[in-house]
């Protein structure tokens, strides 16, 4: 294991040198992944828009062009569907077929999608990702109150937003208790997370030979989800597109409460709430849609003797998946009672997690039979879920465990060339590198405010 540094044993020349070095450089990667009207998470592995990646990088993006950061929302926003989804990739039309997998002719949105409101002239996939779109349209808003106020950027984002949480509210609450589910493994973004495991076992796997992986031609198979992953995570796409994306009668073989998923959209409702006041709209409903949706989660997927939040396996009704870093995402809830923060923050110190001993925070369980350190989401750590728990643990009084995990996410970031997740016990790099992510969110972290204090 690398040593991980205190605070307070660094130099600070060694800081600022290390922090202009990183600013220059994920400023250059963010342009590089500049397509001129929104930014790839890769140009090899990612080369299309993508859900809530525009919406971390909108959070970077404010710190360095805050128009762009308006203009990265603005687009992705601009292929909602009519029922309110905000779909999990945009497709660049001028981006080859064959350059990723499931491409547009797979989702087929502008048909199948038509009676779901899919847009005529945009092609999107058809499935969702979590909504951390108000939260990140506040940040930017803040970031620069009076060029926001200029272009009336509230204004426009905010009925496109709320009409986003309206549908995960009405059309994903399938399991009827107030929390929104989600249909298959891309939704969560923790792709092939060991907590899936299980409910993917149920689903009958496409044919190899009907489809072609391409992301196997920029990573190492070693570091992605397996052919078999890919089988069942093909057949549920083409079964929701076959029922035309319809939530009220797609089969939904896989629906689970996950509780990043849950924990974002209440965040993003609070963020909401400011929103329509700054807009000239009525922030009582999202305020207490934000109460009722915190009361529903606390209630339904907190496990205290494990001191971590749980997903539900709606076809079951079971708690699945043992300890994954997306419950320890919860921490970001304004709101949350005392007594679970505490759990939560003494579950991510333990070996577990080994918060502040090991790289950022492992996506899952250290000491579990499933942990894969180099395999994707089963156990490497990755910079989005490192900053969520960075503002939860600020958030939460936290001060000094938070300022350790900004100050390894920095040095990681620069020192992988902005690697798309790292081994948690040796700190190397895996995936690919220029991940726009990583270097969006190492900007934010970057940021001071005037008083010198790391930003919230
Ligand atoms: C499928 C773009 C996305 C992230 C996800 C991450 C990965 C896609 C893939 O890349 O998923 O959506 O092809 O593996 O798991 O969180 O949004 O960066």
């Amino acid at each position: 294991m690398t040593a991980v540094l205190e605070p307070a044993l660094r130099s600070p020349g060694r800081e600022v040198d290390r922090d202009a070095a990183l600013r220059r450089a994920a400023a250059r990667v963010l342009l590089s992944n500049w397509t001129g009207a929104a930014t790839v998470p890769s140009r090899t592995l990612y080369p299309h828009q993508w859900s809530w990646d525009s919406a971390f990088i909108a959070i970077g993006l404010a710190r360095l062009a805050p128009r762009r950061a308006q203009r990265e929302l603005e687009t992705l926003l601009g292929a909602q569907w009519r029922d309110g989804r905000v779909p999990h990739i945009v497709f660049n039309p001028s981006v080859p077929l064959d350059a990723y997998f499931p491409s547009p002719d797979f989702w087929r949105s502008s048909g199948a999608g038509a009676a779901s409101g899919a847009p005529a002239d945009i092609e999107t996939s058809g499935i969702v990702q979590p909504p951390v779109h108000a939260l990140a349209a506040w940040q930017v808003h803040l970031a620069d109150p009076a060029e926001s106020r200029r272009r009336g950027f509230l204004r426009r984002m905010y009925p496109r937003l709320a009409a986003w949480h309206r549908y995960l509210a009405a059309s994903r609450d399938l399991g009827g208790g107030g929390l929104a589910a989600v249909v298959h493994p891309w939704e969560p973004g923790l792709d092939n997370s060991p907590v899936w495991d299980a409910a993917l076992a149920r689903v009958e796997p496409a044919a190899p030979e009907s489809f072609r992986r391409a992301d196997l031609d920029h990573s190492s198979a070693a570091d992605r989800p397996t052919d078999l992953d890919y089988g069942r995570y093909v057949r549920l796409a083409a079964d929701y597109r076959d029922h035309g994306y319809d939530d009220a009668r797609a089969p939904h073989a896989f629906a689970l409460e996950d509780p990043c998923f849950n924990a974002l959209f209440i965040a993003s409702e609070h963020a909401l709430a400011e929103i329509a006041a700054a807009a000239g709209a009525d922030p009582a409903p999202h305020r207490r849609k934000a109460a009722e949706a915190t009361a529903a989660l606390v209630e339904r997927l907190w496990d205290p003797a494990a001191g971590i939040f749980l997903a539900r396996d709606l076809t079951t009704g079971e708690a699945v998946g043992g300890h994954s870093v997306a419950g320890l995402v919860p921490l970001i809830v304004p709101g949350l009672p005392e007594a679970v923060a505490r759990s939560l923050i003494a579950t991510a110190q333990g070996e577990r997690f080994g918060l502040g001993r090991v790289h950022l925070v492992p996506s899952y369980d250290l000491t579990a039979p499933e942990y894969d350190g180099n395999r994707y989401w089963r156990g490497p750590s990755w910079f989005n879920t490192a900053w969520l728990v960075h503002r939860g643990l600020r958030q939460h009084g936290a001060a000094p465990a938070a300022d350790a995990l900004r100050e390894q996410a920095l040095d990681d970031a620069l020192r992988t060339g902005f690697a798309e997740y790292v081994e948690p016990h040796s700190g190397q790099g895996r995936g690919i590198r220029r991940f726009s992510w990583t270097a969006a969110l190492a900007l934010d972290l970057l940021h001071r405010t005037p008083q010198g204090e790391p930003a919230r």
